[in-house]
């Protein structure tokens, strides 16, 4: 007979964060009063408001997800040709870059800091190469200095994918301040959420106005499309749960704080067993907690880890396995370079349950699980 799991009912990776209930229906109910659902209503208004100065940006322009919104930046951008960018994120990146009729060319990441290393951009720039995307993976800054002088110097565009890193900040300055444009997504998933949404931020007027029209099916008033566009609205309800989430959105961050100490100590001293820093110096939303594991130490895999965590309802994730160059849509390109890190990380990395649905006595269970199949392994 197979043992009785750890945990009675799973414990999953992004189990969503949802503020106050009553505001939000609340506001739900004014929304329905107004009769007004969609198309820059009075909630996406407020929304976009109270988001640009808590970003200290320019223009924020919310959209219905994160992955739409790459897609736009990139068009309002004028990424076309091919775009360098990590394979060590989530699919949609690529995707996105894909979608607009621009070739992704996968450049290996920093070991240290999961994000694309600089130090190998520019063996990839070419004659059709227009731009740069960096991903803030977990939401922790890429040298974007180092990425704006490689910019600057081949004359490309640089964007980021800010898809983890709403809140964080680099060099002291908000994520959403740098490169030409960046893009949040506020999945249901992430630390703070819209349902489905996200947002592209610039300080560039003429970018944003390009992406309001795009967003909005390049019309520029009634009747006038002035380019071409598709549909990225953010709907009424999304806003307004976004509306509700920024309540709470301090809270939610000192939740993930807590919960990132709770692992620390937990895993402290496991063999094999590293859990990723967030920097002191700048603001951070700590929204996932992932180790990597060296087999060499731990005796067992991340895959055997996976499953045996698995078989107790903690239903950890692999992002990023196994990086996008290895995903069948991208698997045919030539690969301009080999991704020895991307792929190593790949095989090693771990995000554990975070967020309010796990409180400090899951996380103490959860490391005591870990604990227990390292010390097994390593009989
Ligand atoms: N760029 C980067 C770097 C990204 O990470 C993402 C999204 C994007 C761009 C694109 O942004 P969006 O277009 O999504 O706005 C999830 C999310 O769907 C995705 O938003 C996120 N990154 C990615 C890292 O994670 P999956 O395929 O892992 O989703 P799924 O359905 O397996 O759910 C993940 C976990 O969350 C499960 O354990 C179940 C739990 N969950 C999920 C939902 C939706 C809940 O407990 N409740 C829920 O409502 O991609």
């Amino acid at each position: 007979m197979s043992k009785r799991p750890a945990f009675g009912t799973p414990l999953h990776v992004g189990r969503p964060n949802i503020g106050d209930k009553a505001a939000f229906l609340a506001r739900v109910e004014d929304m329905f009063d107004r009769r007004w659902l969609s198309n820059d209503g009075p909630c996406l208004q407020e929304f976009e408001e109270w988001m640009a100065e808590f970003l200290g940006v320019r223009h924020f322009i919310a959209v219905c997800n994160g992955t739409v919104g790459l897609e736009i930046m990139a068009k309002a951008c004028g990424l076309v040709g091919e775009v360098i960018m990590p394979a060590f994120t989530f699919v949609a990146t690529a995707h996105a870059m894909q979608w607009v009729g621009a070739t992704p060319v996968f450049c290996d990441v920093d070991p240290r800091t999961h994000n694309i290393d600089p130090s190998l951009v520019e063996h990839l720039i070419t004659d059709e190469t227009t731009g740069i995307l960096g991903v803030h993976v977990w939401g922790r800054p890429c040298d974007v200095e180092a990425l704006e002088a490689i910019a600057r110097r081949n004359g490309l565009v640089l964007v980021f994918d800010a898809a983890h890193a709403l809140g964080c900040t680099h060099g002291g300055r908000m994520i959403g301040n740098f490169g030409v444009a960046e893009c949040f997504s506020f999945h249901a998933t992430k630390f703070f959420n819209t349902f489905e949404g996200g947002a592209i931020t610039t300080n560039d007027d003429e970018v944003a106005n390009r992406c309001r029209l795009m967003r909005n099916f390049g019309f520029d008033g009634p009747d006038n499309v002035v380019s071409v566009g598709t549909n990225g609205k953010m709907s009424e309800v999304s806003a307004a749960m976004g509306l509700t989430n920024l309540e709470s959105m301090a809270s939610f961050t000192d939740t993930n704080a807590r919960n990132y100490r709770a692992y620390a100590a937990g895993l402290d001293g496991i063999p094999g067993i590293e859990l990723i820093e967030y920097s002191e110096s700048d603001r951070c939303n700590c929204q996932y907690v992932v180790i990597e594991i060296d087999e060499t130490w731990s005796g067992l895999s991340r895959d055997e880890l996976q499953a045996q965590l698995t078989a107790d309802n903690v239903l950890a994730r692999r992002y990023f396995y196994p990086g996008c160059h290895l995903m069948k849509p991208y698997a045919s390109e030539p690969l301009r370079a080999q991704l020895p890190e991307t792929e190593r990380l790949a095989s090693r990395t771990l995000s554990l349950p975070t967020g309010t649905a796990v409180d400090e006595r899951d996380i103490q269970a959860v490391c005591r699980l870990i604990g227990d199949a390292v010390n097994a392994a390593r009989g």
